[in-house]
């Protein structure tokens, strides 16, 4: 089942160098390590925590729409991204609510501040959902977002719709190894235009024996949080351009650079290995859709999704 994972949890643990990171919390790390997941074997969505599915979809479908303002994952109540633009908010002119310096960290050690964090958050979030000037100017996460660098990537010769292309390409010339689709737009980041660069520099697709298979390149991961979140995200994005190319899924191979855990997440990677996997869930797509570009929530079901109980923890920004 899951054992890819929780393998790297266990060689993190045993084997990570600890590490100072850019959110001052602090990290377990090492560099460079591959998973394999066969997705013939199950949909690999974690069974020993609860991994919310729901947020895993609105969030692939909004990379897959261009989309890089959180409004969309607001309408979806998916809170994942919010952080972000709250914090350049928080640090702009605009902003005259209580002191949010350092929201992240104060939130977790004082009860009290984290009562008005969360108050703040939610007026912001309202006023995206219900403002359209506020939210133009303040719910973007940012021209280098995954939506922007998947559906128009720009370069000097204009904008690049990467992934309708390479969806063509997987059609018309399976063979291929140009497959790729590139979120690391080095120019744009020595420029000073991302919130926050792209952990997921790059992933490629692989068509044999009528099966498409993908591979990710994400430089750097948060083991605990955003892997998990990650592995069923692509897994899913495999299933969906199968589905509208006529192929079966054949593997989905993760390859990690600066691989982390951090300092806080500790214990409840130890809870989690303590558990017992259980059967992966399958996936369901609706066949009356056709296109990658036309799924909903309601089109992507998950069946037989039995896991261990939740394991809270809070996210580094
Ligand atoms: N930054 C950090 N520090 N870690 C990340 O994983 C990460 N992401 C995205 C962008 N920056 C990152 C955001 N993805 C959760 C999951 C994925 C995220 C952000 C947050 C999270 O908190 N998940 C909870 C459930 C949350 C909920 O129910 O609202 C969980 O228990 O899984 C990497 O893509």
């Amino acid at each position: 089942p899951e054992y890819a994972y929780l393998d790297l949890c266990q060689y993190v643990l045993d084997n990570g160098i600890k590490k100072d990171d850019r959110t001052g919390t602090g990290v377990l790390s090492v560099f460079g390590y591959q998973m394999r997941f066969d997705l013939n074997k199950g949909f690999p969505l974690l069974t020993t925590k609860r991994v919310p599915f729901r947020l895993v979809v609105s969030e692939l479908l909004w990379f897959i729409k261009g989309d890089t303002n959180i409004r969309f994952l607001l309408q979806h109540n998916n809170h994942i991204w919010d952080e972000w633009p709250f914090k350049k908010y928080v640090e702009s002119e605009e902003y005259n609510g209580p002191d949010m310096t350092n929201f992240a960290h104060r939130s977790q050690q004082d009860k009290e501040f984290a009562k008005v964090y969360q108050e703040e958050k939610d007026k912001f979030c309202n006023r995206i959902l219900k403002d359209d000037e506020f939210a133009k100017k303040w719910g973007s996460i940012g021209p280098a977002a995954y939506g922007a660098q998947w559906r128009s990537f720009q370069g000097p010769y204009g904008s690049t719709d990467q992934l309708k292309e390479v969806i063509e390409q997987i059609k018309s010339n399976p063979d291929s190894r140009r497959h790729l689709v590139v979120s690391w737009n080095a120019n744009q980041f020595s420029h000073g235009e991302a919130l926050l660069p792209p952990c997921h520099t790059l992933f490629q697709f692989y068509v044999a024996d009528g099966k498409l298979s993908c591979q990710l390149y994400q430089r750097s991961g948060d083991i605990f949080l955003g892997v998990p979140f990650n592995i069923s995200s692509y897994a899913l994005l495999t299933h969906l351009i199968a589905h509208e190319c006529g192929l079966q899924v054949g593997e989905f191979i993760h390859s990690l650079g600066d691989a982390h855990i951090y300092l806080n997440h500790i214990e409840q990677v130890k809870t989690q290995l303590s558990r017992e996997p259980k059967p992966l869930p399958t996936l369901k797509l609706n066949p009356e859709v056709k296109s990658v570009f036309d799924f909903t929530m309601e089109d992507i079901q998950i069946i037989g999704y039995d896991p261990h109980p939740t394991i809270k923890a809070p996210i580094a920004v």
